[in-house]
This record gives C-alpha cells, structure tokens and sequence, in this order.
C-alpha cells in the first residue's frame, strides 16, 4: 500500500527551525498520522517482534534500559518505506540546514518494569565522523510517550558544548561530570503523542526516564547525517 503523507511536506515554520538552531531540539507535532501512522507502528512493532520475541525480561543493565534494534529497516522494507520517507529526511534538512543522508535507523522499545532510565548523553560522540556537529534525530512516538513511559527530556543549547566522551549505559554519569558547564540549564521534557516527534542534534544532551506503565514505550528513532559527511 502507498502512503501519500511519506511524500508530502510537513509545514514547517521559519520560527520552528530558528528554535530548533537555538536549542539543539525541537519537539513537532503530528509528523505522521491516521492510517499512515497505524502502518508505520505495526511494521515496527511486528518487526520487533520478528527480531526479539515476546520481552524476556532483564539481561544486565543496558538491556533494562530499552530494546534496541539498529537498522532495523534494512532488514524489513516494510519498514524501510516508512524510515526513507522524503517528508522525514526533509524536516531534518530544514532543521539542521543542510542536505542530508540517513545514517542509521533504530527501534527503541522501553519495556514496563524493566526499562530503566536511559542516562544523560550525547549522541554523536558514538559515531566516527570527522564532523560531529549536524547530525540530526527524529525520534518519533509510535504510541503516546509521557513521563510515565519515559519521554525523553533536552538540555537546551547544549550542543554548542561540543562532543564529550561517550557514555557508557550500563555506568551512567552525571551531567555535572559530563557537562560541568550546563549546571544551571533546566532541561525541557517533552511528552508527545502517537505520531508526534521530537528533532534533537547529535550533540544536545538528552535522557529519557524510566518506564513506570504497564505496556511498552514505542519509539522510532532515524538518524541523518550531511549528506558531505566522511
Ligand atoms: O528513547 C530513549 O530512551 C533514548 C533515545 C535516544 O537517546 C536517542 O534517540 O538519541
């Protein structure tokens, strides 16, 4: 089936992408939805499924903190049709101003009882490109997330800090110890609703809270990179 929205451009406002260059993130609503937004989650969370079975519980930290399937669109092209949807990677073209190309995709899924809170950090760090500063993530809700489920939560203008070291999950540190230079920035949470979005740039600090709810936090992260990236 053809979704026409994956093609459609999303009205994004001058306003929205000034924020966006001033905080490092930025929360969108209603990017995906309707029929479109039911497809792209049952794609998601069959692949998931595929992948990993039905939730097994803790396996150390890390696991605890979410599922995590990486490109999991390469290997699903149901999946993939929604991931390389022209309307996604234009918003981050928009927003980060620059042509872009998709870096990698990933599944997050933060199981009741055992996702924990995934620690401060920033992204970029992780990655080995000589330039770090304009990779941009969409991190879309494929059902509501809030605080209770473990939304994610920004630390603005952080990411004119520049890259820091990568943080170990399983041994999270502090922001103080990361980041001595934010202490006085109020981070910003941002609860979204199924086919909503958040936009954060590789290099502002993030972290999301743990899940407290009964059912599973579903979320949809793609990840771009300049399109001149080495
Ligand atoms: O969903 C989460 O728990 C964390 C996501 C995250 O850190 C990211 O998308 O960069």
């Amino acid at each position: 089936m053809n979704y026409p929205q994956l093609s459609e451009d999303y009205p994004l406002r001058d306003d929205q992408i000034a924020r966006y260059r001033k905080d490092g993130f930025i929360k969108l609503d209603d990017v995906i939805t309707g029929e479109t937004l039911q497809a792209f989650r049952e794609a998601v969370a069959d692949g998931v499924t595929k992948e990993v079975g039905p939730p097994k519980g803790s396996e150390g930290a890390y696991a605890q903190i979410f599922i995590q399937r990486v490109n999991i669109a390469q290997r699903n092209p149901e999946i993939q049709k929604f991931v390389k949807a022209p309307r996604l990677a234009n918003l981050a073209a928009k927003l980060s101003g620059t042509a872009v190309r998709l870096w990698h995709d990933q599944a997050l899924f933060k199981e009741p009882g055992t996702g924990n809170r995934t620690p401060w950090h920033q992204d970029a760090p992780y990655w080995p490109h000589q330039d770090r500063t304009r990779q941009i993530s969409i991190w879309l809700a494929l059902k509501d997330a809030t605080v209770e489920n473990g939304c994610m939560s920004f630390l603005p203008g952080t990411q004119n800090l520049g890259p820091r070291e990568p943080v170990e999950f399983s041994q999270p540190k502090s922001l103080e110890e990361l980041a001595p230079e934010a202490a006085g920035i109020k981070p910003v949470t941002h609860e979204l609703k199924a086919g909503s979005t958040t936009f954060h740039s590789g290099l502002c600090f993030h972290y999301a809270g743990p899940n407290r709810s009964q059912s599973v936090r579903e979320a949809m992260v793609v990840i771009y990179m300049p399109a001149d990236t080495l």
